[in-house]
């Protein structure tokens, strides 16, 4: 799958043009006054978010941006046409940076959300403005301003309202395609997701809520161990995060060492991450015996620290009833029975 969540562009602004010097020429008007129009302005760079695009692929193939000059000016008084904007389009998601100090300037999360970057030059003044009582025929006129050149960084943050996280393997990526029209690679073994995965639950009445998997995390995800942490930002704006357990890892001491390890990582990488919603989901329970009684003391432990846990299978969809009705719940306030 090609994907691309940073880019570097350089983008400049047009000039504007320059103000023209001329003077009317009439019949019978020997010595007609200055007339010289001012020059257009120099086109914007204005930066869109556009539901087009979900990936900053397109940037690999461009990566310089120029708005129009603005025309000079004319005789007769005729300014000169302003320079055409250049609109750099992005995915919804995504922010621009300056690359040098990481400063963000612009956050576009809505869809057609604009912003201008760089402003193109002023036009310069015709020599119409520069007649005085004294000077009433100036030759002068002035250029127009230089437009500005500067270097930006998108980078984009998914914008998932569900964020999948969990040990590598937990089965992320098996919920999604249960849940969702979403294909991703599934496989036995750690680091199947190389690339965060989105996926669109839709439920009656055509409600929709989007999910994203990302790769699995393991200690130090946070501090780059694993590839998880280049793709935390992707969960950083989701509502809900559906935290995966595999039941297989059991005892239950171990599942809740598993629990807290991929929370200390969300938490080292943004105090704000841990504290989003989260439920629980204790996947893999058609490997278990029915009513096994780790499962109910898991459910009860995790109840005793503020979340709500669901055993569910991923890959038969047992359980995945429950989830969806507590989402349903969670994000449109509606308790839909059946
Ligand atoms: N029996 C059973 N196997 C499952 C279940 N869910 C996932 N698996 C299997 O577990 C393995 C890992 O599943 P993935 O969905 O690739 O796991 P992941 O969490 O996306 O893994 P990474 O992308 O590496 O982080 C695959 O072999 C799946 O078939 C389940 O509910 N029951
Ligand atoms: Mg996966």
């Amino acid at each position: 799958m090609d994907f691309l969540d940073e880019a570097l562009i350089t983008a400049k602004s047009g000039d504007g043009g320059r103000g023209c010097v001329s003077f009317r020429r009439e019949r019978f008007i020997p010595k007609g006054g200055p007339d010289g129009g001012d020059g257009g302005k120099g086109g914007d760079v204005i930066v869109r978010a556009t539901r087009r695009l979900d990936s900053l692929v397109p940037f690999r193939y461009r990566r310089f941006f120029r708005a129009q000059k603005g025309q000079p000016g004319r005789g007769q008084k005729q300014s000169g046409k302003d320079g055409k904007d250049v609109v750099v389009e992005v995915p919804p998601g995504t922010t621009v940076q300056d690359p040098d100090t990481g400063e963000p300037l612009a956050d576009l999360v809505l869809d057609n959300q604009e912003l201008v970057l760089l402003k193109g030059g002023r036009g310069g003044w015709g020599n119409q403005h520069f007649a005085t009582s004294t000077n009433r025929a100036p030759r002068r006129a002035q250029p127009g301003l230089p437009g500005q050149e500067k270097r930006f960084r998108l980078v984009l943050k998914t914008v998932a309202n569900i964020g999948l996280i969990g040990l590598p393997n937990a089965g992320k990526s098996t919920l999604l395609s249960h849940l969702t029209t979403a294909r991703p690679k599934i496989a036995d073994y750690p680091f199947t997701t190389l690339v965060p995965n989105l996926g669109v639950i839709v439920f009656d009445e055509g409600k929709t809520l989007t999910v994203a998997d990302i790769p699995g995390l393991i200690e130090g995800a946070s501090e780059g161990r694993g590839l998880g942490h280049r793709f935390l930002k992707h969960i950083e704006r989701t509502e809900v995060l559906l935290h995966l357990l595999d039941i297989t890892h059991g005892p239950v001491s171990g599942l809740m060492e598993d629990f807290d390890k991929v929370t200390c990582e969300l938490e080292a990488y943004s105090p704000s991450l841990p504290r989003k919603q989260k439920i629980v989901l204790i996947n893999k329970i058609d490997l278990s015996e029915p009513g096994h009684r780790d499962v109910a003391e898991l459910i009860k432990r995790l109840k005793a620290r503020g979340y709500e846990a669901f055993p569910i299978s991923a890959l038969t969809g047992q359980g995945l009833e429950d989830v969806k009705r507590t989402l349903l719940k969670e994000f449109f306030h509606e308790d839909s029975e059946g």
